[in-house]
């Protein structure tokens, strides 16, 4: 087989990229190690910068985004026993953020690029990437029937996740890495509930982090921070229920709705960077290069950030008949990453509970949260980055 852009994953940035390629022309194939059904069914993340909204609109896949989605213009802070409210829109001249849910921005995409008649191969298996530092790369696999398959290609997109194969096609010596993790895990639960609050709300409380957020006007997602190693099996819906409410202001907690949760799990907190996002023909993409704690909402927003800046540099190459864009890629992606992984960090730090930082750590959150509500500059700068920062 031969395609222009061969992608690994099929996670929404390799969903992404393969829609707006196929808008000027450029042909793909996806190949991906997990079921269709599997990719879908993956709770992850829930709120879209503009910019991601925008990046959606051009790819043609925003109807329903616009239908169902909810807008959202500001965020509240929750400490010292009560809300404070960050008005997103007022700091950064009419701003907004979007909550809706990665699942669905994935079905949104998969619907599409079925409808197109363009090529996804679930259930890929022993994935593997050649050539690509030469002028010929191609990538093989094996289908779910044992059979094996070469595509040659022009281009490889690793859109294949944090463990992924792509990010470990290249050799150590030519990555340098960045790490830092985080003594503690995030326990997320989906219930089919109002919301406790019409806005997210992000509580820094002595017993640990929690978020309320949500999918739906009846649906609501809450995480509370707890130790990583953590089993799920340890939190009957009761004890999550009690415990996040322990964790927000009365207020707040007297408006939780409880209800049976339909999805429990647990996911460790982690800054990653690898460094460059492109070898040759080898592009890195999304998770594939980079990870974020969830507390900035970025992991995702970063992923569509990456695929803008990709496809700018394919539809130079393909269209434009010059290698500028594609070779300024690495760059500009990290330019971007890193002001993410910025502000991922400082959220989680200032949020969450450390267990070696004692009572002088939680006064030293206590003063930067109170700062951080009464001054203008300082709210201006979360407000900035929390939409998102101009590409
Ligand atoms: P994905 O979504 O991991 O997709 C990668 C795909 O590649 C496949 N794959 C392979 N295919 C073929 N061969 C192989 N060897 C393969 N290895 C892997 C996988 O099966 C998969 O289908 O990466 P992508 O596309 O880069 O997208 C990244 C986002 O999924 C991720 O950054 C976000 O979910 C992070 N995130 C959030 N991001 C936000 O912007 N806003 C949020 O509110 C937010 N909340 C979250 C989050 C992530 C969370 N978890 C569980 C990590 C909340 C949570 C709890
Ligand atoms: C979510 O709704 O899953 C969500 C929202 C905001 C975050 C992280 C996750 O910062």
């Amino acid at each position: 087989m031969r395609t222009q852009v061969a992608i690994v994953g099929s996670g929404p940035s390799g969903l992404l990229l393969g829609q707006l390629l196929a808008g000027i022309g450029v042909e793909t194939i996806i190949l991906e190690r997990s079921s269709r059904e599997h990719v879908v069914g993956r709770v992850r993340a829930g709120v879209l910068e503009q910019g991601t909204v925008e990046l959606l609109e051009e790819a043609g896949v925003a109807a329903r985004l616009h239908a169902e989605g909810l807008p959202h213009s500001g965020i509240s802070l929750a400490f010292d026993g009560r809300l404070h409210r960050i008005d997103l829109a007022a700091l950064t001249g009419g701003k907004h953020v979007t909550v809706y849910g990665q699942t669905e921005v994935t079905h949104d995409l998969m619907d599409k690029r079925e409808a197109a008649g363009l090529v996804t191969v679930y259930e890929a298996a022993n994935v593997a990437l050649h050539d690509f530092d030469g002028a010929a790369p191609f990538v093989t696999y094996d289908d779910k029937d044992g059979v094996s398959h070469r595509i040659d290609c022009d281009f490889i997109a690793g859109c294949d996740g944090y463990h992924g194969v792509s990010r470990k096609s290249v050799p150590e010596r030519a990555l340098k890495t960045f790490e830092r993790q985080y003594p503690f895990g995030w326990l997320g639960v989906l219930a089919e509930v109002p919301p406790a609050d019409h806005e997210l709300v992000y509580a820094n409380h002595e017993r640990g982090f929690a978020l309320c957020s949500m999918r739906s006007t009846h649906r609501s997602r809450y995480y509370v921070q707890c130790p990583q190693d953590d089993r799920v099996e340890a939190w009957s819906d009761d004890r999550f229920w009690d415990e996040l409410r322990r964790r927000l202001p009365e207020r707040t907690a007297a408006s939780v709705t409880t209800g049976p949760s339909f999805e429990k799990s647990i996911a460790p907190l982690r800054s990653f960077v690898a460094e460059p996002m492109r070898f040759g023909r080898l592009f890195l993409v999304g998770d594939a290069a980079h990870i974020v704690p969830p507390t900035g909402a970025k992991g995702l927003n970063l992923a569509a950030s990456d695929v803008r800046y990709l496809f700018a540099g394919l539809r130079e190459f393909y269209v434009g008949k010059s290698q500028a864009g594609i070779e300024a890629y690495s760059q500009k992606a990290l330019a971007r990453v890193w002001k993410a992984v910025r502000f991922s960090w400082w959220m989680t730090t200032m949020l969450h509970r450390f267990p070696d930082t004692g009572d002088f750590g939680q006064r030293i959150q206590e003063a930067e949260l109170d700062y951080l509500v009464h001054s203008q500059a300082a709210s201006t700068a979360l407000a900035e980055n929390y939409v998102g920062l101009p590409y």
